[in-house]
């Protein structure tokens, strides 16, 4: 068996181990503190969570570099060894607000290439998982490359606050398209690309969101990268797009000009 499957049939178990904590948590009563402001979250469930993934990790994979959304910061800087990207509940708000549209996502990296990402739907109980070789997987079901349909033809994945400021045109962006969709969970967001339901969502956000779903994408064939055209840095905050390689170029146009 290679290397990328190995690692696979261990850390797909974690997903099912961690979910009845996550269920539980919730109906047992979240401890909710903001971070940077109240629409910033995090529970105790996040840290929680995170906190078993790098246990897991540290058992499992000695030599590994972490960097989660909720832990300490590590030296991340090694490009000899497995490095890991958590985000243990991405849709906190969602979480909290709704008990659904959250999921909890890992990336790997070994020597700075991307291994396998993945993308738990916790209520659905569903593991979109994959990597460069791979394809991407939904659970068992192989899924197939999204056509390369154009911004016209497909619904579009926005961030709320940059909408409302019309960010670099994105209000004219959206009337192009076939209607704005705002789902609160970049991991969710993804799912709607890799699924070929969305033509492309677009949206500022830290590596922990964007680091699984742009692995799978990746996989998919699809156009990952920052709204200029730059390849994405796997530690930095960046403005995400994930689109068909069509509508990947026609948002690009439209956002450079004015
Ligand atoms: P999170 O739930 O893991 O924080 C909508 O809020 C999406 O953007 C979510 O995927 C959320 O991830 C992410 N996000 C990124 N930066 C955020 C911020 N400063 N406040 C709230 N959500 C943020
Ligand atoms: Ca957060
Ligand atoms: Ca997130
Ligand atoms: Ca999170």
């Amino acid at each position: 068996m290679n290397e990328q499957l190995a690692i696979h049939q261990v850390v797909s178990q974690w997903f099912r181990q961690v979910r009845p904590q996550i269920l539980a948590g919730r109906k047992q009563g979240l401890e909710i503190e903001n971070k940077t402001s109240r629409l910033d979250l995090v529970t105790n469930i996040d840290k929680e969570t995170e906190q078993f993934y790098r246990q897991q990790i540290r058992q499992h994979f000695p030599n590994s570099k972490i960097l989660g959304e909720e832990g300490a910061k590590e030296d991340i800087n090694s490009a000899e060894e497995l490095f890991w990207v958590i985000d243990p509940i991405d849709g906190t708000m969602n979480f909290v607000k709704q008990g659904r549209s959250f999921v909890s996502m890992l990336a790997i990296y070994h020597k700075q290439q991307p291994v396998l990402g993945y993308i738990y739907d916790v209520v659905a109980d569903q593991l979109y998982w994959g990597g460069p070789g791979l394809g991407v997987y939904c659970d068992e079901e192989k899924l197939s490359e999204p056509e390369n349909i154009s911004l016209k033809e497909g619904l579009l994945g926005v961030n709320g606050p940059m909408i409302m400021s019309n960010y670099r045109n994105l209000q004219t962006v959206v009337k192009q398209s076939a209607g704005a969709r705002i789902y609160g969970s970049a991991g969710i967001e993804f799912i709607h690309v890799l699924r070929g339901q969305c033509v492309g969502y677009l949206s500022h956000l830290r590596p922990w969101d964007y680091a699984a779903g742009s692995i799978l994408a990746e996989s998919l064939n699809l156009v990952v990268k920052t709204i200029d055209g730059n390849i994405l840095d796997v530690v930095s905050s960046e403005d995400v797009l994930v689109a068909t390689k069509r509508a990947f170029s026609e948002i690009t146009a439209l956002m450079a000009a004015k």
